[in-house]
């Protein structure tokens, strides 16, 4: 419940307060940059996430700080944008050079395709900030309580106009829907050694048409989506566009609102929900349903409790009906019900494909996003090499992949080679079960991690090849999707596996969703140990091998089959009592 204010009405909560009191996201930051002290203070830790700035520290260093529990080392993640994962060569270059040379030496693809930086000093964020500006990206609401990365389908498949229309669209909303503050320019691309007031073209304030001054009651996401290629996971957002096309012609897109993933178990309040189907608009009334949509959670989305401030709850609060209703108003016109058509396929995008122009692309599986060089693993040295060599184009999938565009056909053994001299895998390599898996960042970095994920996926990875090799399963497509907490960054509840951290080592297990994101997993068992995962998956996988019906996938036998059943089936197999044990 929260707190009443003298007046009556709920308090707002201090997020609201910061950012009322921010002037368009100002606030202090400016000031406590150029402070001396490690850190900022708690009303610019918030803004801050604004401009894709996250003030974290090390968990690791705090625990061996013996006796000194309070002094942590301060750091900073820091996120840019890259619009339906759409990049240069140059720009991820420039991307990998600043993790080496301002970061931790990694940068991090996300399940939202844009990319991460950690392990930024304060004393560097401006310089950081200025060669993101230089290499013509943006942090800005990349993170915060505004319109995030939008996603969209990255595949360059030229002649098919209904992908470039759909990816043209994005473009269009991304811009849209930016906030307009002149704050990011003031703050972080003036100049101090020549006392240059901004960096960029001048021009009066602007004061935010879409958002006003506080923005939204929380973050807001958005993606479009193919019926054929629901790569985006559409489902998962706040806002979802869904193509209807018809022979290579956009007839428009089904909206799709109220998704999203983040759950607080200790608050029944809480849940996670898929975005519910709310009409069909032409093209050319995107930007304007959007932005409805956007204006009605601006203005009734709830601002005093961030545990239920996104739109799902919003919808939850108001009815779906009524929710409609209002979008309908702001819009100035009623919404068409929506077209049949729905997501019915999903494609990674991994491995070598034409791209329609006498080109080809390839998709090349990054595990868990992050790009690294380690001892006899020279991840980033070769993403680097082949950056350079064949200048290709770049995109970032939802899987945390990346997409090398507009190669030539001789282009496809020299990649080989590059990745085999620095001993990384091809993606035509890796097995399938962990082509589709993905962990979030969780620890040491993430101050919300209950448990471990990036770092202990591969190595579950590398238990589960062998048991799924022997129940002959190794050419089935399923998605395992792990993250350190219930907040759900690698959107484990819509997955055909889902592990959530629960507490330190110790992990809640989900089935019954399916790689086409459009039904939510269910609770199969909880508090299991990390060292169980393995055990307790091979037995599901067991008991599918067993009794699936034809080609059904893993998450449709499991939610035909029921948990309970497949909890019996399993915990049977894993006591012998089947034969196996
Ligand atoms: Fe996330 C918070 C990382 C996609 C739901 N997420 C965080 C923070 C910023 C932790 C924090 O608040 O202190 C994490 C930074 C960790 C670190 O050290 O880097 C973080 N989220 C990520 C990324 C990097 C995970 C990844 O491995 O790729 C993804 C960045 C996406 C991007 O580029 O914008 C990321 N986060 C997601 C997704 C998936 C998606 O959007 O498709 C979700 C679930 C969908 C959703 O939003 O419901 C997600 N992140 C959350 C939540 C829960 C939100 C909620 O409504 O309950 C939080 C916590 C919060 O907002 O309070 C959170
Ligand atoms: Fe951190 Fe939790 Fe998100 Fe993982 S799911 S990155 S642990 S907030």
């Amino acid at each position: 419940m929260a707190d009443e204010q003298d007046g009556g009405g709920p308090k707002p909560s201090a997020v609201e307060v910061a950012k009322t009191a921010s002037n368009y996201l100002r606030g202090d930051i400016a000031k406590e940059l150029v402070d001396g002290a490690p850190g900022f203070g708690k009303g610019s830790i918030q803004l801050l996430k604004n401009f894709g700035t996250y003030q974290q520290d090390d968990r690791e260093q705090r625990k061996s700080r013996e006796g000194a529990k309070s002094i942590r080392e301060i750091s900073f993640m820091i996120r840019t944008c890259v619009p339906g994962g759409k990049l240069t060569a140059a720009q991820l270059l420039a991307a990998i050079d600043m993790g080496d040379e301002i970061g931790n030496g990694t940068i991090r693809l996300t399940t939202r395709q844009s990319i991460q930086h950690h392990g930024v000093v304060k004393g560097d964020l401006k310089e950081f900030m200025q060669k993101v500006h230089t290499n013509q990206m943006t942090t800005l609401a990349a993170c915060g309580d505004v319109e995030r990365n939008i996603m969209c389908c990255p595949a360059p498949i030229h002649g098919d106009s209904v992908r470039d229309q759909m990816q043209a669209k994005l473009d269009e909303l991304a811009i849209h829907l930016a906030p307009r503050t002149r704050a990011y320019y003031e703050i972080w691309l003036t100049d101090p050694e020549t006392g240059e007031k901004e960096r960029v073209a001048g021009g009066p304030e602007v004061i935010e048409p879409i958002y006003g001054p506080t923005y939204l009651p929380r973050k807001f996401k958005t993606a479009f989506a193919l019926p054929e290629d629901n790569c985006t996971d559409v489902y998962a957002n706040d806002l979802g566009f869904i193509v209807v096309h018809d022979e290579g012609r956009i007839l428009g897109y089904n909206v799709v609102a109220g998704g999203g993933m983040g759950v607080t178990p200790s608050a029944a309040k809480t849940f996670p929900a898929l975005a519910k189907r709310l009409g069909f608009v032409p093209p050319e009334d995107v930007l304007g349903i959007a932005e409805a949509i956007v204006k009605v959670q601006r203005d009734f989305g709830n601002r005093s409790d961030r545990k239920v401030a996104r739109l799902k709850y919003t919808i939850h609060t108001m009815g779906l009906d009524n929710f409609r209703a209002k979008v309908e108003e702001y819009f100035g016109k009623p919404l068409a019900p929506c077209h049949p058509a729905d997501v019915h396929g999903f494609d990674d995008h991994i491995g070598w494909f034409e791209q329609g122009d006498g080109k080809y692309f390839y998709g090349f599986n990054v595990e868990n996003g992050r790009i690294v060089d380690r001892d006899g693993f020279q991840l980033k040295t070769a993403i680097r090499k082949i950056l350079r060599e064949l200048s290709p184009g770049v995109r970032i999938t939802a899987h945390q992949s990346l997409l090398f565009t507009g190669l030539a056909a001789s282009d496809r053994d020299r990649i080989a080679e590059i990745l085999h001299a620095h001993g990384v895998k091809t993606s035509e390599e890796i097995s399938t079960l962990r082509r589709w898996s993905m962990a979030c960042v969780a620890l040491p970095t993430c101050g919300l991690a209950v448990a471990e994920s990036e770092r202990v996926l591969p190595g579950l990875i590398d238990s589960l090849e062998p048991e799924v090799a022997k129940l002959g399963l190794s050419h089935e497509a399923f998605t395992v999707r792990m993250t350190g907490c219930p907040n759900a960054c690698a959107r484990p509840y819509n997955s055909d596996i889902g592990i959530v951290g629960r507490t330190a080592g110790k992990y809640t297990l989900f089935l019954g969703g399916r790689l086409l994101g459009d039904r939510l997993n269910e609770q199969y068992k909880d508090v299991v140990p990390f060292e169980e995962l393995c055990r307790e998956i091979t037995a599901v996988l067991a008991c599918y091998k067993a009794e699936r019906h034809g080609g059904e996938t893993l998450g449709d036998f499991c939610h035909r089959k029921g948990i309970e059943g497949v909890r019996t089936w399993a915990d049977e197999w894993l006591a012998g009592a089947r034969g196996h044990g």
